[in-house]
């Protein structure tokens, strides 16, 4: 029997569950059998414009139905999706553009415009989704302009036949870009098999049936709101209430309102989640799990939240390139401060500088393998080899695994990341951006402990010659040229900054 992809699981789902089981966006709800005949007909909207299988479709916009329907026709379709943050300004758009060199992008009328701009050769058709009038067909004014074209008129006017998919579970699904700490973003390539896999994994580690009410709040472009929130409700057939963003109050009020069972979230939200009850105690009576996963989670965050809603969030650690690696039992003591242990069919590693493995309770590299790893980095041979060459994902973190019960707790990071609300923001590249100002003679940038967002971007600034100190400038520099939660929420201007006998910045001393 042909190994079954995550769209046979939906099909299976939809065939299953009808009529319960579905999706929720706004006022519109879809059941999953409707879910599967509408992306038929985005499958047969993405073929007209010239998508192949192989051939990548570019995803730039938030959360929403139309998000959803576009992806699954992209890969009925077997075009590898790539998912951006709509938040991405020209620097991160045009290098995406270059380096993937979609077909297709799917986006809102403002993001479209962006792309419009940097007129990538690839991109035949630009399919507009979201508020604002819907542009009428429009042909090609000059040679090589792609066309708009309104993706839900244009899936109205399209089949929805039965489109059988396409992909076979070691074909591409998806390329994630993702931060590298050199260079430039690089794509993290995942395959069909990754995704059911870790779906897989997950349904067992959280116990996610066909029953749970699912209150989705987290981007559709990261691969936590997609390949653990999304997938994972497809695949259940669970309800799921998709909200554009995330706002606490509106959240605790879907939860309330929908009696939700599960919700994933990163520690900001948690934060904020708590903030908005007041850090007093909600009832929330048909909650079955909060997961917590993105970035750390502060033991504290963990306990106050544990007073106040009456549950312990079970925390789970994960990469792009490797999806959901580690997760904390869901029977068993869940304890603040660590990870848990490898889900199904995941292995782990924990080793030093030199690549031996290290004595349990002692600090070193995390290094993972399983079925969910994808196969490493799109058309970058070198940064795949760098990190995949012993057969195990080098993930850059470090952890510990406790002697007691093996249960892992991530001690920190081996590479420069600073991780703000859990998006990624690699210092290298907001650097480079500082210093293409004219103004700017060198720039240092760094986290800072933050209460809300975990870490904040800060920035040590030397100016040259007689240029005057001015932080709005420089923060409105690199808001017009990188989305704008990179931008340092603290710029200090200095003199000179902070280097060691090797010429290297001392970053922890500009953050003490
Ligand atoms: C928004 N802003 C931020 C952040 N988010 N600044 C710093 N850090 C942030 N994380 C800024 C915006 O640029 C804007 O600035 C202002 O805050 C308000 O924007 P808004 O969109 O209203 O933001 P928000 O609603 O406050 O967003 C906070 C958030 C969001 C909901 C926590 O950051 C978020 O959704 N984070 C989750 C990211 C995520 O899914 N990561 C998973 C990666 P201005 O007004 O000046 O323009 S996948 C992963 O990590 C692995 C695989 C894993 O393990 O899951
Ligand atoms: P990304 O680059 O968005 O794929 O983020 C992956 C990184 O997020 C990991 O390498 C970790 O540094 C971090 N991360 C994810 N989950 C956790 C967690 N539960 N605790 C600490 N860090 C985490």
């Amino acid at each position: 029997m042909r190994a079954m992809t995550i769209l046979d699981r939906l099909r299976r789902a939809a065939a299953r569950r009808a009529p319960r089981g579905g999706l929720h966006a706004g006022v519109q709800r879809h059941s999953l059998a409707e879910l599967d005949a509408v992306s038929n007909a985005a499958a047969r909207v993405l073929r007209a414009c010239g998508v192949v299988p192989g051939a990548r479709v570019c995803l730039y916009a938030g959360s929403s139905l139309e998000f959803v329907l576009a992806y699954l026709g992209a890969l009925k379709l077997g075009a590898v999706c790539v998912p951006a943050n709509p938040a991405y300004q020209r620097t991160e758009l045009a290098w995406i553009l270059e380096n993937a060199e979609p077909v297709v992008v799917v986006g809102e009328r403002e993001a479209l415009e962006r792309v419009r701009a940097l007129a990538a050769p690839s991109v035949r058709a630009l399919l507009q989704i979201g508020a604002g009038a819907a542009p009428p067909p429009r042909p090609a004014r000059c040679r090589g302009e792609p066309r708009t074209l309104s993706f839900l008129s244009s899936v109205r006017a399209a089949s929805a036949r039965r489109f059988a998919p396409r992909p076979a579970p070691d074909d591409l699904a998806l390329i994630v870009y993702t931060s590298g700490t050199t260079g430039r973003a690089k794509g993290a390539m995942l395959r069909h098999a990754n995704l059911e896999a870790n779906c897989d994994a997950l349904a067992a580690a959280f116990r996610w049936t066909a029953d749970d009410r699912l209150v989705h709040a987290l981007p559709l472009f990261h691969v936590h709101g997609l390949c653990v929130g999304l997938h994972g409700a497809l695949m259940s057939g669970c309800e799921t209430f998709l909200l554009p963003r995330f706002e606490a109050t509106t959240v605790l009020a879907a939860l309330a309102r929908e009696r939700a069972t599960l919700f994933l979230g990163v520690p900001t939200m948690y934060s904020r989640l708590l903030e908005c009850a007041d850090a007093r105690p909600f009832a929330l009576p048909a909650m079955r799990l909060f997961v917590c996963g993105s970035a750390p989670l502060p033991p504290a965050l963990a306990r106050r939240f544990r007073a106040a809603f009456g549950h312990e969030l079970l925390e789970r650690y994960g990469m792009t390139e490797t999806l959901i690696t580690l997760a904390q039992p869901y029977e068993g003591p869940r304890r603040p401060g660590t990870v848990g242990l490898p889900v199904a069919g995941v292995e782990v590693r924990i080793v030093d500088a030199a690549g031996k493995d290290v004595q349990n309770g002692t600090e070193g590299e995390l290094l993972v393998r399983g079925p969910c790893v994808g196969p490493g980095y799109w058309r970058d041979a070198a940064a795949t080899e760098a990190a995949w060459a012993s057969g195990w994902v080098r993930t850059g973190d470090l952890a510990r695994r406790d002697p007691r019960d093996g249960q892992i707790a991530i001690a920190g990071r081996a590479r420069e990341l600073i991780i703000s609300g859990a998006y990624k923001v690699p210092p290298r590249e907001v650097e480079e951006v500082l210093a293409e100002h004219p103004d700017v003679a060198e720039a240092a940038v760094f986290g800072l402990p933050d209460a809300d967002l975990g870490e904040a971007v800060a920035a040590a600034v030397v100016l040259r010659p007689g240029a005057a100190p001015d932080a709005a400038a420089l923060t409105a520099f690199c808001r017009e040229r990188l989305a704008s939660y990179k931008k340092p929420r603290s710029i200090r201007f200095v003199t000179s900054l902070p280097r060691n006998a090797m010429g290297k910045v001392l970053k922890d001393r500009l953050a003490r």
